[in-house]
């Protein structure tokens, strides 16, 4: 008995764990890691799913009847009916109905997404053919983020999702996505998140998120943007703020955008 629970405990414990990536024969989403990604989850697992079952059994039940009640050695002359008024007001009503309560929650959720908070952090993700350029604007921070390729992975690295550099956040502070492209169209998405923006030319959208657990987390391009579109993943590595500070003070010097001697040059010279 102890034996089954403890092999029991570790499978839960062991994909809580994984929770924040795609799984082998995963069904339904990943492990939501966001207030926001847990709205989407329950509009989806408390509403449209229901909506759908039901929907279904009764097209197929229907449609088996149908095909039993009327089979030609059943019903060899058949009728010639061709309107019916009442029916047809019913099947226009009624999925309108359906779309309307359907489309309440789902606006609700769309503002509350579309509303940012006020903002701790502000990141500028840009899409190129084929990988991610992340910016800390007020941290004078610039970096790429290439995938690694799948010889050179490292154990517990995930396939086509372990990137050099990863986007490092704090947890539970909101972080704002400033999200462009420098070449063609590709999309910012983070499913834990449920964040998803498309990178655009010439043009800045914006997002936000507010990781509530520690963590890496994974995402993709999700836009067709070339040959490479599988290989630009998006890693994100969720630390306590005094991790992140850490981070902070050895990223502003190896991706420091302004060279720090240059500044100090440039001091010197003005004095
Ligand atoms: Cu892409």
């Amino acid at each position: 008995m102890k034996k089954i629970l403890f092999i029991l405990l570790t499978t839960i414990y062991a994909t809580s764990s994984l929770a924040d990536q795609p799984k082998q024969w995963q069904l339904g989403f990943q492990d939501a890691a966001s207030q926001s990604m847990r709205d989407i989850v329950s509009f989806h697992n408390n509403l449209l799913l229901p909506v759908i079952i039901a929907i279904s059994v009764f097209v197929l039940f229907l449609m088996i009847y149908t095909c039993i009640r009327f089979r030609a050695s059943k019903n060899p002359v058949p009728s010639k009916t061709t309107h019916n008024v009442a029916v047809e007001v019913l099947w226009t009503l009624i999925p309108c109905l359906i779309l309307i309560v359907m489309a309440v929650p789902s606006f609700k959720i769309l503002y509350k997404q579309d509303t940012i908070p006020k903002v701790d952090l502000t990141i500028k993700a840009v899409g190129y053919q084929w990988y991610w350029g992340y910016e800390y604007p007020d941290e004078n921070i610039i970096f790429e983020s290439y995938m690694i390729k799948e010889e050179d992975l490292k154990e517990n690295q995930p396939r086509l999702l372990t990137v050099d550099n990863e986007l490092v956040v704090p947890v539970n502070k909101v972080v704002k996505v400033l999200i462009t492209a420098n070449d063609v169209l590709h999309a910012w998405a983070l499913p834990s998140f449920g964040v998803k923006r498309d990178a655009v030319p010439g043009r800045i959208n914006e997002t936000w998120f507010k990781a509530e657990k520690v963590g890496t987390y994974y995402g993709q391009c999700s836009e067709l943007c070339g040959i490479q579109h599988a290989f630009m993943p998006i890693t994100v590595r969720v630390v306590t703020d005094e991790e992140y500070a850490e981070w902070l003070s050895e990223a502003k010097m190896k991706f420091a955008k302004e060279p720090i001697i240059k500044n100090e040059y440039k001091k010197l010279a003005s004095k």
